[in-house]
């Protein structure tokens, strides 16, 4: 039978008391040390999960020393905070991760987005032995790098039933995690009309991400039902904490 993972099980627990915040970090645009320090103040400033992944990553090796890194730092520090991968493609997996977000990209019109990569990559999670999250991911939006790689049919954001029809199927298809994204640095976040239509039909774990940079942005998401707030662009800005930690606060209870 398929039985929750201990890092799913975590972020269920976590999230059923308040909305939780995820740092992203992109190998292509951090070294692993500076990946490490980064995710080292993400979680001093609260954020409850390191997800680590992109979509134009190319090289499995890059990834494996960024999340090596993270890891050796983070047990230095004792910290608990589970590190997941956010594959974009067959390059995305890691065994030295705590878990991966297991997805498949619904409004893709190119079935290697939808279930080619994920059988590409299904030996290679099986042999890790890493705990698999299954997640459906909708991309609105034709601005954005995931939005062109993915090759998608952009849900627009003024049509929340889009939305709630995928999202069904997520949830009859036996995705336990729906993930909303606007795009990286996108000027305009998943709306609360649609993270709320989503949250009235989906029971899974509700992840928004794409836009947000501040406590405006983060406290709407939250309030309109999102259960995991991920913040990635932000992360490059030199002083960052300060407006992740008001981003956290914003997100929580
Ligand atoms: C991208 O949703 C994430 O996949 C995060 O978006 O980089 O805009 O924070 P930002």
């Amino acid at each position: 039978m398929f039985e929750l993972g201990p890092v799913e099980r975590r972020l269920t627990d976590e999230t059923k008391k308040h909305p939780i915040c995820a740092a992203l970090i992109d190998p292509e645009d951090f070294d692993p040390k500076q990946a490490a320090e980064t995710a080292r103040k993400s979680i001093k400033a609260g954020v409850s999960l390191i997800l680590v992944g992109g979509s134009t990553l190319a090289s499995q090796g890059r990834l494996d020393d960024v999340v090596k890194e993270i890891k050796s730092h983070m047990q230095r520090d004792k910290s608990q905070v589970p590190i997941v991968l956010f594959p974009g493609n067959i390059t995305g997996v890691s065994r030295f991760a705590d878990a991966i977000l297991f997805s498949s990209l619904l409004n893709s019109t190119n079935p290697y987005f939808i279930i080619g990569a994920q059988a590409l990559g299904a030996v290679e999670v099986y042999k890790s032995k890493i705990e698999s999250i299954p997640m459906a991911y909708l991309v609105f939006g034709n601005n954005s790098t995931t939005s062109f790689i993915g090759q998608v049919n952009p849900i627009p954001a003024s049509k929340p039933n889009l939305a709630v029809i995928y999202a069904l199927a997520a949830k009859y298809l036996g995705m336990r995690t729906l993930y909303l994204e606007a795009g990286s640095g996108s000027g305009e976040p998943i709306s609360q009309e649609t993270i709320q239509a989503v949250k009235n039909v989906y029971d899974g774990l509700l992840i928004v991400g794409g836009g947000i940079t501040g406590p405006d942005a983060a406290s709407k998401a939250a309030k309109a039902g999102a259960d995991v707030l991920v913040i990635g662009n932000l992360l490059q800005s030199s002083g960052f904490e300060g407006k992740l930690k008001q981003i956290v606060a914003a997100a929580g209870p």
